[in-house]
């Protein structure tokens, strides 16, 4: 009897842990069961898409936003290009990749005539080499370091279709899986072309699924890798099990694995503060990290309770989540592509530091708080991009440039005055 009991008591615990470590987060997390999506309307912005001519605003998956040289930039690919090759995504056939992706430049002041801004294409120079002998880039997340005397510096993750080192002919990508580096670029300030300096991470397998960069500000960078292995069994059991990372990569391209076992690490940024926040378009999190040296260390962690993709940071400092409300829909469509429309969400955290301890005790850092609210959503997915992948938010104008993986269009977000 009293056995029994026992193991019964065992069985409640167990299944109670489960509940609150790994159910509660597929179920009212990742499914989103219960959660409520509002329309557009709600919010106070005035929203338009933005085309640009040629499609080349078309699958924006980064932005970045240039708030001294008021310039947006945005790295695109040809969407339908996009559905057939999206290593991050599972989909790994080369043949239907065209080999056109590129960074926009907008510039954000000046609307233009036909409202894009000017959007325009940036060359890349230099002695960048694509696969089989092209000059193609695979942009997926971006960042972008400000250096001294109106230069640039752009920090790529490209996943680019393998190639065999000797004959140079393409490798069968669902065999060997991708070719994920980081490339290094310079421009300068108003320019148009993008000077290509170096690539990072090609050997050792250390950045192996790349998603988004965070430069270190000291030559080097933070990068993600969303999966465990770029292919394999390993990798299909990620949802379950966990396996993506946080890579760092030195100045003289030494790399190795800072953080491992994260459940799918998304596109990270540092915070003016110097920590990188990492979120999981998984569990809703946002991981809080200092780097000191090579070390990576987890200090705190933001409660957002969506699934969230990639962050971006404005000019006071606040960050701004494009998140996923209905995962299941965005799942579907990335598997099936049906072309119909797709809620988004986005959410801006800021970082509350009081001079008063008290709030917040109990963390080690007793005065440090996050404020998180939601700033936009449009159930209908009506104006934002179909699965808005990146939210800038310009704080001079509070703007809010939006792009979408799976979008045809880019969108701004205007604010309507209150009238008082
Ligand atoms: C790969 O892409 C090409 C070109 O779009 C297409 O014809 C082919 O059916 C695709 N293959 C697979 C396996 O989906
Ligand atoms: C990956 O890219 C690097 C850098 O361009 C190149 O040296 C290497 O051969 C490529 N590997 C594969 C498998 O494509
Ligand atoms: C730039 C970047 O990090 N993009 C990621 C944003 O989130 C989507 C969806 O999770 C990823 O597929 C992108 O790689």
């Amino acid at each position: 009897m009293r056995s029994q009991a026992i193991i019964l008591g065992f069985v409640a615990v167990v299944i109670a842990l489960v509940y609150e470590f790994f159910l509660k987060d597929i179920l009212f997390i990742a499914i989103g069961i219960g959660r409520i999506i509002q329309p557009i309307e709600d919010f106070p912005y005035s929203c338009r898409k933005i085309y640009g001519s040629e499609n080349i605003l078309e699958s924006c998956e980064d932005v970045w936003l240039d708030d001294e040289g008021r310039t947006l930039y945005a790295a695109c690919v040809d969407l339908k290009s996009r559905h057939e090759w999206s290593p991050g995504g599972d989909k790994l056939n080369a043949s239907g990749r065209t080999p056109n992706g590129h960074f926009v430049a907008l510039n954000i002041d000046s609307p233009g005539p036909d409202g894009n801004y000017g959007a325009s294409r940036l060359q890349i120079t230099g002695d960048y080499l694509g696969p089989a002998g092209s000059r193609a880039i695979d942009p997926n997340g971006f960042d972008v370091e400000i250096l001294p005397n109106n230069r640039l510096r752009f920090w790529m993750t490209n996943v680019r279709p393998p190639v065999d080192a000797v004959s140079g002919e393409y490798l069968d990508a669902t065999k060997v899986g991708a070719n994920g580096t980081v490339e290094s670029f310079e421009l300068i300030r108003g320019g148009d072309t993008l000077k290509w300096t170096g690539t990072f991470g090609a050997n050792g397998g250390v950045v192996h699924s790349p998603n988004k960069v965070a430069a270190d500000l000291n030559g080097g960078f933070v990068v993600t890798n969303d999966h465990s292995t770029p292919i394999g069994l390993r990798r299909s059991l990620d949802p379950l099990l966990g396996g993506g990372s946080l890579a760092h990569c030195t100045r003289s391209n030494d790399c190795k694995i800072a953080v491992d076992g994260l459940s799918f690490p998304n596109g990270l940024v540092r915070g003016l503060d110097g920590l990188f926040y990492v979120p999981s378009s998984m569990t809703g999190r946002i991981g809080v990290y200092s780097l000191s040296s090579t070390s990576l260390t987890k200090i705190d962690e933001i409660e957002v309770g969506m699934p969230i993709d990639n962050l971006s940071i404005d000019a006071n400092g606040d960050i701004f989540a494009a998140a996923f409300p209905d995962p299941l829909k965005l799942i579907k469509e990335v598997k099936y592509v049906t072309g119909l429309p797709l809620p988004s969400t986005v959410w801006q955290i800021r970082k509350v530091s009081s001079e008063r301890d008290g709030e917040g005790k109990g963390k080690g850092r007793g005065s440090v708080n996050y404020r998180v609210w939601k700033v936009l959503e449009d159930s209908e997915g009506k104006l934002l991009p179909t699965g808005t992948t990146t939210a800038a938010h310009d704080a001079k104008t509070g703007r809010i440039f939006l792009g979408g993986v799976l979008s045809e269009h880019m969108t701004v977000c205007e604010p309507i005055p209150i009238a008082r």
